[in-house]
């Protein structure tokens, strides 16, 4: 059996030093606690909202507040951190003065489907930063990413920059691992979007999703929670839409650094695809720490047919 330790220990070399090693046990060990945290929280009162708005306008749920504190711990615990960006903080913080990794992460993705008990998650990534300025750097300077789902089971799923791990939380607290190299297949006839939004969709996305609609066999899921729909594509494959939109041409909804990055990261090292429209995520260069992109990711000969369109329609309207 391997669990997340042995894993880890049997692994070690280039990127994984013994310092980064401890970084991710505390992680692990946050991610645990969380899960805790939620499968009893009904009963713990920690439902509901706070009177707290964060950076991104949205009210705070208490175990939003209860996971970043959390993950700050586990930033705290390990030297090697110098600084925490998370989703529910205006600014990166100093951890640990001399410490050389920055850990970025959403502590509670999702959190809106928590009080009617929908899977959702936490999502982190490590990169190398002993600046404040370090902490915006392109999806490919990440040396890990991950994230926890808090479903029927608790995941952890993980690349280290060597394929993709996945490990199901025992009775025990143990993370053991249940997938060696996750793949994601690279076809799919499964899309996730939220049909509501369709409005505003761009040409590309509306004349896809029609296309889709319109050949047989195409499905449909949505679960509202980004790692639950991530973690049903690196199992079964699809694509996952959360595309620009005419509200916000240039953003979407998702946030770059904390969400876009990690998954578009873990997609990649599965064989995977991850565009924000015609460019690759992980190429696009960070301007600030809460900053929204669009987001496209899953089974890669879908994905290059939305990246292809995107493309076609840039060389339609290019001055002859
Ligand atoms: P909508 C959750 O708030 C989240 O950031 C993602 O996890 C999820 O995919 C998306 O927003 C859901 O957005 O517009 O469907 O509520």
């Amino acid at each position: 059996m391997t669990t997340f330790e042995t894993y880890l220990d049997s692994h070690k070399g280039g990127a994984l030093n013994d310092e980064l090693t401890v970084v991710l046990l505390n992680i692990a060990e946050a991610t645990r606690q969380i899960s805790k945290k939620l499968r009893t929280s009904s009963l713990a009162g920690l439902t509901g909202a706070t009177e707290i708005t964060n950076v991104q306008g949205e009210t705070q749920k208490p175990l939003d507040v209860l996971s970043n504190e959390i993950m700050l711990e586990a930033c705290r615990k390990s030297r090697a951190v110098a600084f925490a960006v998370s989703e529910e903080l205006d600014e990166e913080i100093q951890i640990h003065a001399d410490g050389t990794y920055a850990v970025i992460f959403d502590p509670l993705d999702g959190s809106s489907n928590l009080d009617v008990n929908v899977t959702v998650g936490t999502i982190f990534s490590v990169i190398k930063a002993q600046a404040p300025d370090d902490t915006l750097k392109n999806g490919r300077g990440q040396i890990v990413a991950g994230y926890a789902a808090y479903g029927p089971q608790t995941s952890l799923v993980l690349t280290v920059g060597r394929g993709v791990q996945i490990f199901t939380l025992d009775d025990a607290g143990d993370y053991v691992m249940t997938t060696a190299d996750a793949r994601i297949a690279p076809e799919t006839k499964e899309f996730a979007i939220n049909a509501a939004r369709r409005p505003s969709w761009d040409d590309v996305i509306t004349a896809y999703i029609d296309r889709s609609i319109d050949t047989s066999g195409y499905n449909m899921r949505w679960v509202g929670s980004m790692v639950a729909d991530a973690h049903r594509i690196f199992n079964r494959g699809g694509i996952f839409l959360y595309p620009a939109d005419r509200a916000k041409p240039a953003s979407g909804r998702l946030r770059l650094l904390y969400e876009a990055n990690p998954i578009g990261f873990l997609v990649e090292a599965a064989g995977g695809a991850a565009i924000a429209g015609k460019i690759d995520i992980l190429d696009i260069e960070p301007t600030s720490l809460h900053q929204r992109v669009p987001v496209i990711f899953g089974s890669k000969k879908e994905v290059t047919k939305i990246r292809e369109a995107y493309a076609a329609a840039e060389r339609a309207i290019e001055p002859a």
